[in-house]
């Protein structure tokens, strides 16, 4: 730079304005850094404990509801490091989802008026279950504001089913599932009409409310059972069961010795219970119709000794099966421990209390079936297993204190003291028969924080990981979950769930089946039929085919768009500029946009996720003709001036250099995999299938820009290089995978 006087006085204003900057040294050692921060041996070790180096997996999946935002939160324990948000009960654009037809669609048929339903209330997850352990392969969220159920498959974490129910007004935004997910559970939660009239509240509520708990039939079709994925929740298999008008809450499945027995939290008139639900019994009952839903009457199950109460003398805020199955435990104010055998005898006995009823549902006496009640604290909010025999932890809200509990000996273990009010709890695996230790997430109900910077009036949802691993329990991380008012959640080792990378090509992702828009290279096409538009475009590094799509104002224009890729993580987004229109396509997703092209213009469509260094080339245009448009000979032909022509020629012969040079480093690569064998090592041989898969593509685009360059065409010729060298790179970037991998593996089994 040519030192001018005014760059110097400009600087000495500087030097003497700005106070002086202390650069950070570089590389610090631990003491340096421990000490500069201020940081104790224990913030050390439990920065250590959570932290994920390059190579490491998380040991367990989580997942969240994020409560009114309507979708799925999946985390890493114990980095606590977000992975996805997954769209469930509300649109989420990243992945299409409400954006495509085939989600939006789904969504559509699951709100009462055909419109899609932008919000939830989603809090309590369930996993599905094998002989009651999770199986990793579906997830069910409850819908509170909205009444839905849905649906997700683990293979992809993608919503595959949204259903509305069809009684309830007001649902608990929680589900349960049966040991072997038979059915799916559900109940209402305020008290409602059912046949969508209006009652007296002061009069009518006891013969026109109603309550009720639905058993949501699912099932997996032997085929899909090979495959992995696609069981579905059945409707026409699904019943209600019909109660008086309580207000229902928190509810959880019996194993065990409660087999076949459903518990949950239930109010009315100021008195507080938990209802014990015979569901097996329920099955062989008569049903009859209301809005084409199956109900049972609690009058026969009644009758078929199917139902009681068991009074417990404080609110519940939660019950919960011990992971055996042998007791129940309702938390609140106090928390009392129940002995399923003593209500199982209680019921078959029908040792109920004489002249009471809870709308008409005999009343088990609670000290007849307790194994013992015991103080916890104050405002006790959840309860959580872990491994050990007869260990749980309870939240203490208004005590600020986890509590280590034992349910058999009804004796307190230990506490941990938190500058928090802690919430929902959750250990991995808990609500399986096969709780983990190590680690106990809270929920954090206060967010207040010294340590955290302010976003304003409203804070992020904070959740805490505590170690549980010995009697010294330890807060290790604050994780903070932004767009989300935090609850329950699960978490299921990471191992048990097997996602795919890519789908069949010309998948419709929502039902597994081969979509009938799948598109294959060479096969796309424009179809019309009078107004009605339909393009058959694919999607590749780095086309959009067809690159320009004329239409007419006012046709219902879809796009069905399949993605040719079977390369890892390799999605291209589709967007229509300023036509709302956005799809995500994962390799192998077929999904279709459709809407009316009602503004005439010049459209640009674009790919929007970043898929390669040509990812700019992969761009097309929507001729949106207005009405009465004619269009001029010879008016879209473009010419190339002479020097532009010759700067492509130099750069197509430049490229055809690199495109050499590339292949070298393929031809070695390949060399060293024959070698040693890569085809004995599966997943490098899928490695090294991706990468062959490319190469093949690669050689139409030779074909092509040899033609181009022969026709003297080297703007054409030169893109074609470009295309055929993005091929190859990323053929030898699978490749050279491919060889770490397997280097890897070699020297394993030395
Ligand atoms: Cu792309």
């Amino acid at each position: 730079m040519k030192i001018t006087k005014r760059f110097l006085s400009l600087s000495l204003i500087a030097l003497l304005v700005i106070p002086a900057y202390k650069p950070a040294i570089a590389q610090q050692t631990l003491d340096e850094v421990k000490k500069a921060r201020g940081l104790s041996d224990a913030d050390v070790l439990a920065a250590v404990k959570t932290f994920m180096p390059r190579g490491g997996r998380d040991e367990y999946f989580g997942f969240v509801g994020s409560g009114n935002s309507g979708t799925m939160i999946v985390y890493g324990l114990p980095s606590m490091r977000i992975y996805k948000y997954v769209g469930v009960f509300s649109p989420e654009p990243w992945q299409g989802y409400g954006f495509d037809d085939e989600s939006s669609l789904m969504l559509k048929k699951a709100s009462l008026d055909d419109r899609i339903n932008t919000y939830g209330d989603m809090r309590y997850p369930a996993f599905s279950e094998t002989n009651g352990l999770y199986n990793g392969k579906y997830l069910f969220f409850s819908d509170g504001a909205n009444s839905r159920i849905a649906l997700l498959g683990l293979d992809d974490f993608e919503t595959k089913q949204v259903l509305s129910h069809p009684l309830f007004v007001s649902t608990f935004p929680g589900v349960a599932v049966t040991p072997n997910t038979e059915y799916v559970i559900q109940t209402s939660q305020f008290p409602s009409t059912w046949d969508g009239k209006s009652a007296d509240v002061e009069n009518e509520f006891d013969t026109k409310f109603k309550s009720g708990i639905t058993f949501w039939k699912f099932e997996e079709s032997a085929e899909e059972m090979k495959t992995g994925h696609m069981g579905r929740l059945l409707k026409e298999k699904t019943f209600t069961l019909q109660l008086p008008p309580y207000t229902l809450g928190y509810f959880d499945v019996g194993k065990g010795n409660g087999d076949g027995l459903l518990v949950g939290v239930a109010a009315k008139n100021q008195h507080n219970y938990v209802y014990v639900v015979d569901y097996k019994k329920l099955t062989g009952l008569k049903t009859s119709q209301i809005n084409n839903a199956n109900v049972v009457s609690y009058l026969d199950a009644l009758k078929a000794n199917a139902i009681a109460m068991v009074e417990i003398p404080f609110p519940a805020t939660m019950v919960k099966v011990t992971p055996k199955g042998k007791y129940f435990i309702a938390v609140g104010d106090n928390t009392s421990v129940f002995d399923f055998s003593k209500v199982k005898d209680a019921m078959t006995n029908k040792t109920f209390i004489a002249d009471r009823a809870a709308g008409g549902i005999p009343i088990i006496d609670a000290q007849g079936v307790e194994h013992g009640t015991i103080n916890l604290g104050n405002g006790v909010v959840d309860v959580a297993f872990e491994y050990r025999p007869n260990v749980a932890y309870a939240s203490a809200f208004d005590d600020k204190k986890i509590v280590r509990w034992n349910y058999e000996t009804m004796k307190k273990e230990g506490e941990l003291t938190l500058d928090f009010k802690p919430g929902q709890l959750m250990v991995p695996q808990g609500m399986s028969e096969q709780p983990h230790s190590n680690y106990l997430t809270v929920v954090d109900k206060e967010g207040l924080y010294d340590n955290f910077v302010s976003t304003g009036p409203i804070r992020p949802s904070f959740q805490h990981l505590i170690d549980i691993s010995s009697d010294d329990m330890a807060d290790l991380y604050t994780m903070s979950l932004p767009q989300c008012n935090l609850y329950g959640s699960v978490a299921v080792l990471r191992t048990t769930i097997k996602p795919i990378i890519r789908y069949p090509t010309g998948t419709n992702t929502r039902t597994g089946e081969t979509s009938r828009y799948k598109t294959v290279a060479g096969k796309e096409k424009v179809e019309r039929l009078g107004n009605r538009v339909h393009i058959f475009g694919t999607l590749i590094r780095s086309h959009i085919t067809p690159e320009i799509v004329e239409v007419n104002e006012g046709d219902i224009v879809t796009f069905h768009l399949t993605n040719l890729e079977l390369a890892e993580d390799e999605t291209h987004g589709f967007t229509i500029d300023t036509y709302g229109k956005h799809g995500s396509f994962e390799p192998g997703k077929t999904a279709s946009l459709t809407f009316v092209a009602d503004r005439p213009g010049a459209f640009p469509y674009y790919c929007t996720e970043f898929c390669s260094a040509l990812h700019l080339e992969m761009e097309g245009i929507l001729m949106i003709k207005p009405k009465g448009y004619k269009a001029k000979a010879g008016e879209s032909e473009i010419k190339l001036t002479e020097e532009q022509l010759a700067e492509y020629k130099k750069n197509y012969e430049a490229k055809l250099e690199v495109i050499s040079q590339t292949q070298d480093i393929i031809n070695s690569v390949v060399t060293w995999l024959k070698d040693n064998n890569y085809q004995d090592y599966p997943y490098v041989k899928a490695l090294v299938e991706d990468a062959v898969d490319q190469l093949n593509k690669a050689a139409k685009a030779k074909e092509n820009y040899e033609k181009y360059a022969n026709e003297g065409k080297w703007k054409d010729a030169f893109l074609w290089t470009e295309q055929y060298w993005q091929y190859q790179v990323k053929a030898a970037d699978v490749g050279l995978r491919a060889k770490k991998l397997l280097q890897e593996k070699l020297e394993e089994g030395k």
